[in-house]
């Protein structure tokens, strides 16, 4: 089966929409992934024929919306070949699930332990640790970036001792795109006897990620990043450490006894889903796994990196720009600066073209502060791209040079 890129794109009905009267080009596809019609079809068959609450009803409706949300959890499950079922908690998103995980490290740190973090993290992946810090007296340490924005390992080593309880780095940076070695981290990490936790949000629709061959102990994604819907996520963690951590919240179905003298908790995964959770979310994260399976994550990663090759080179052309993380092993993300330009004008001009890009700090402030850049341009590239649209961004780019400069 070749990759038929226009069944691809006829799948995607947002791709047919005009912007400022021009063709809509979307890369932002880092900031969310637009939705095939399978996704918004099964989000439409949810609440038009299953809506009912789940995991409580005997009744038909109950019965079939809570089959359907356990199917999602299985698919899932599959997807990132964890070892058990209830190692997938459904979470509102990897900002969600990072939390879940910080809160519970709570009750596990003491005062002096070390969390070790990496320097290019999103924003979501370090405000958790420093609020867990600021609670217990543990120390949060940098796992510092060079110059392209690759973790330095050797700086790993001499960080990690016994005081690490805790190593949380992203897989794919979101502002720069660089996969990070995390095999090598979670082998490093676990020979100084820490845990890890593994930011997915930027992998997993590029990336195929096997939770069990990993060893990882925690890792995190959104749907919404990967065709999926908007507020559903997962934490996968491993089953005996998910055990060990307090709930997050409290209240419904996490609960398996509640009196005045106090309650027990469900078991995994209930004990992290309080409350009615998003339940069409759910059957659409579902849904949206389908989809890239039936596709294929390979096909997916080799057409993208070929998009990335492809612009890369393309931008490279334009006088004055510089690409930031420019190193063979990244998914298609490209963040960039025109020198004199600044990053919100140029952002700005392509949106005039119909071109979506993402201007900014992209929630990645440190990396910026590294760069010692106010932002970049970012454009980031899904299996739904083409190089016509590159093509189009490169002129749009020199246009802006052009105007601008
Ligand atoms: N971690 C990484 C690496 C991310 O890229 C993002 C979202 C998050 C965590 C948070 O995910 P959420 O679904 O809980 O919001 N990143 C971006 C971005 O790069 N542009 O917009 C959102």
């Amino acid at each position: 089966m070749g990759f038929d890129i226009d069944k691809i794109r006829a799948d995607f009905p947002i791709l047919l929409r005009q912007v400022h009267n021009k063709p809509l080009i979307y890369f932002d596809n880092a900031a969310t992934s637009q939705k095939p019609k399978a996704v918004i079809d099964a989000l439409v068959h949810y609440y038009t024929h299953l809506n009912a609450n789940i995991h409580r009803g005997v009744h038909a409706l109950s019965q079939e919306a809570t089959d359907a949300y356990e199917q999602a959890r299985d698919g899932v499950k599959t997807f990132f070949n964890a070892q058990f079922r209830e190692e997938i908690i459904f979470t509102a998103g990897t900002t969600h699930s990072i939390n879940i995980v910080a809160h519970g490290f709570r009750s596990l740190l003491n005062p002096g332990d070390e969390i070790i973090v990496g320097q290019a993290e999103h924003h979501s992946n370090i405000v958790p640790w420093q609020m867990a810090c600021d609670l217990t007296g543990a120390v949060l340490k940098v796992l510092p970036i060079d110059d392209n924005g690759q973790l330095q390992l050797d700086a790993l080593q001499s960080l990690l001792g016994p005081k690490t309880q805790l190593v949380v780095v992203n897989h794919v940076s979101n502002a720069l795109g660089t996969i990070n070695p995390i095999e090598k981290i979670i082998e490093m990490a676990h020979q100084a006897g820490a845990k890890v936790l593994i930011d997915g949000a930027q992998a997993s629709s590029h990336i195929q990620v096997d939770v069990s061959a990993l060893n990882v102990d925690f890792y995190t994604t959104s749907a919404h990043k990967m065709c999926g819907p908007t507020g559903v996520g997962m934490l996968y963690g491993k089953k005996e450490l998910l055990e060990l951590l307090p709930p997050y919240q409290g209240g419904g179905e996490m609960i398996k006894e509640v009196y005045f003298q106090g309650t027990t908790y469900a078991g995994l995964p209930h004990k992290f889903e309080a409350g009615t959770p998003n339940i069409a979310g759910g059957i659409g994260f579902g849904a949206a796994i389908e989809y890239l399976n039936e596709i294929g994550l390979d096909e997916i990663a080799a057409y993208e990196h070929d998009l990335l090759l492809y612009a890369t080179e393309e931008l490279k052309q334009v006088q004055g720009l510089r690409i930031y993380g420019d190193v063979p092993l990244k998914t298609a993300v490209i963040s960039f600066n025109i020198e004199g330009l600044h990053p919100y004008d140029v952002g700005t001009l392509l949106d005039q073209m119909g071109i979506a890009v993402r201007t900014g700090q992209h929630c990645a402030q440190p990396v910026m502060d590294f760069y010692g850049i106010p932002g970049t341009v970012r454009a980031s590239f899904a299996f739904y791209n083409t190089k016509d649209e590159i093509d189009t961004l490169v002129k749009g780019v020199k246009r802006a040079v052009n105007m601008l400069l």
